[in-house]
């Protein structure tokens, strides 16, 4: 694996020449692409160290940005990492926002600052296409009439939406505020918990499924899928899994046609490569390590296809995109896709313990990428920052000063997004179980008893009756629990996370 840190690389690969006007010429404000991927781990990349599986668009993007080794999705699984992206506040302040239900209410305040609401204000375009899974409206949502508030609400001009995730119901998509391609007559309705309808589940029904589920995801058949949740009606809107990244792709192609001409911000958030892994047919065995892998190669498919967008356009030059994923690696998150078996050496997490859902670094150190050609010199960079930061940083960028209440928990990390410096956060709070804190190569994670593994997923939980200590630096793997012999940086950190807690805000 490419181990150049970001100072030799500055040092070594660029010549003074080239240094100074990249530093000189000060870029027009750049279009910027937010490319979100869904539980794609920190090994999943081949620039992260990947072999059994291609990510060629990713890679390239790489060559030509700042990789980040020690980025960080806001928390271990997805609504409230999508929370903490998009406003700024650790999402553990905000009541609720844990892994919504399909049916749930918006959980962002349309009165909060959001990164397509601040960069509106700073007169670019906005656009969301592709996963939500914030919730939408106000209670239980009628998908036959306008769907709001959701996106549209926050900032964004334009939506194109997955509105929970691929393996929960409804399974259609929302364009603005209506469900696309549905026909009038055949009303959606919707239900977790009570079955409503009589479409055949996974529970009754098995022998319909051409995936089968090992936990979960026996509620109503979808495209020969069982999902989470009763749906009815609606049947001329419904998804087709296999389509969906084409689907998707396609759309947020056509929002930078449209937005070419002025700074646009496109938040493009695949399904990929969450579950449940149906790529296309082209994608299908593609890679040396199962669906899951396969996927990945779709992801970097999709990916690439924005690329070329930008590329045609002559945009290239002037867009920062940032890669990223919401939350560390699964296998098997409850469909028996034959991942678990396929995995071989495949390291999903990369060197990380852990996976989704967990406390230990697997959960929320993800691939984390910037690019910016006109203005960012390449290399690696080990900054510790996290993704609950782009908003200060891309109002910094667009030359915004934040007021007290907005992105209360996000700093300012633009001269590192940027290459200039490697200076990362002097601390960061995640959240899975339970919020652990970073502090330079320290990590502790606090007192959560719970099962040590996920049964289900297989995931190793970081959950343990005491406080845990690691030293990240000499122990990048969390083996060695140093709390016992050291309790005062215990009692410090502890401490720093209450604090953070009780302020309400971090930012400084
Ligand atoms: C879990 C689901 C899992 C996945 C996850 C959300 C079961 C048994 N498991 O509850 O499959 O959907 O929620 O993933 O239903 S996330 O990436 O959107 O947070
Ligand atoms: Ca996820």
């Amino acid at each position: 694996m490419r181990r150049r840190t970001f100072v030799q690389l500055a040092a070594g690969a660029c010549a003074p020449p080239a240094f100074s006007r990249l530093n000189a010429a000060p870029a027009r404000r750049p279009n910027i692409v937010l490319i979100y991927t869904d539980d794609v781990g920190w090994g999943d990349l081949g620039c992260y160290g990947a072999r059994r599986l291609q990510t060629p668009n990713l890679d390239r993007l790489a060559a030509r940005g700042v990789r980040f080794t020690d980025a960080h999705a806001p928390a271990a699984t997805c609504t409230p990492s999508r929370y903490g992206l998009l406003t700024g506040q650790y999402p553990w302040r905000k009541e609720g926002a844990t892994i919504l239900p399909g049916n749930a209410a918006l959980i962002i305040d349309t009165r909060q600052t959001t990164l397509a609401s601040m960069l509106k204000r700073a007169g670019y375009a906005t656009g969301c296409v592709g996963k939500w899974h914030l919730g939408l409206g106000t209670g239980d949502v009628d998908w036959n009439g306008d769907v709001k508030p959701g996106p549209l609400e926050l900032g964004f001009d334009y939506c194109f939406l997955i509105p929970a995730t691929g393996d929960r119901v409804p399974c259609v998509y929302l364009e603005n505020h209506r469900v696309v391609g549905l026909d009038p007559k055949d009303p959606i309705r919707v239900s977790y918990g009570k079955p409503i309808g009589n479409e055949p589940t996974g529970r009754d029904n098995p022998e319909l499924l051409k995936v089968k589920h090992t936990h979960g995801h026996d509620n109503t058949i979808i495209n020969g899928i069982g999902r989470i949740g009763f749906m009815t009606g609606g049947k001329s809107a419904r998804w087709k899994d296999e389509d969906m990244a084409d689907v998707i792709t396609r759309r947020a192609q056509a929002f930078i046609e449209k937005s070419a001409g002025r700074p646009f911000f496109l938040y493009f958030s695949t399904h990929d490569i969450h579950v449940p892994r149906v790529p296309h047919q082209r994608f299908v065995g593609g890679s040396q390590c199962g669906v899951r892998c396969d996927v990945m190669h779709q992801a970097d498919w999709c990916a690439g296809e924005i690329f070329k967008t930008l590329d045609r356009l002559k945009l290239t030059e002037n867009t920062l995109v940032v890669f990223s994923s919401d939350n560390g690696p699964v296998i098997n998150d409850g469909y028996a896709d034959g991942s678990v078996e396929t995995l071989g050496d495949h390291k999903p997490a990369g060197p990380w313990r852990g996976g989704k859902y967990s406390n230990f670094e697997g959960g929320t150190r993800v691939p984390f990428i910037t690019s910016w050609p006109g203005r960012i010199k390449p290399g690696v960079s080990d900054a510790l920052i996290g993704q609950v930061d782009l908003l200060a940083s891309l109002a910094a960028l667009t030359g915004q000063k934040l007021g007290p209440e907005e992105g209360p928990d996000s700093f300012n990390m633009l001269p590192a997004l940027l290459g200039d410096s490697r200076r990362g956060r002097d601390h960061l709070v995640n959240q899975a179980r339970t919020q652990n804190l970073r502090q330079g190569q320290w990590k502790l994670i606090p007192p959560n008893p719970g099962p040590a593994v996920n049964k289900n997923t297989n995931t190793e939980m970081g959950s343990g009756a005491e406080a845990q200590l690691y030293d990240l630096a000499k122990d990048p793997g969390e083996t060695r629990n140093l709390a016992p012999q050291n309790p005062e940086r215990v009692r410090a950190m502890t401490a720093l996370l209450e604090r953070i807690r009780s302020a309400g805000r971090s930012r400084p």
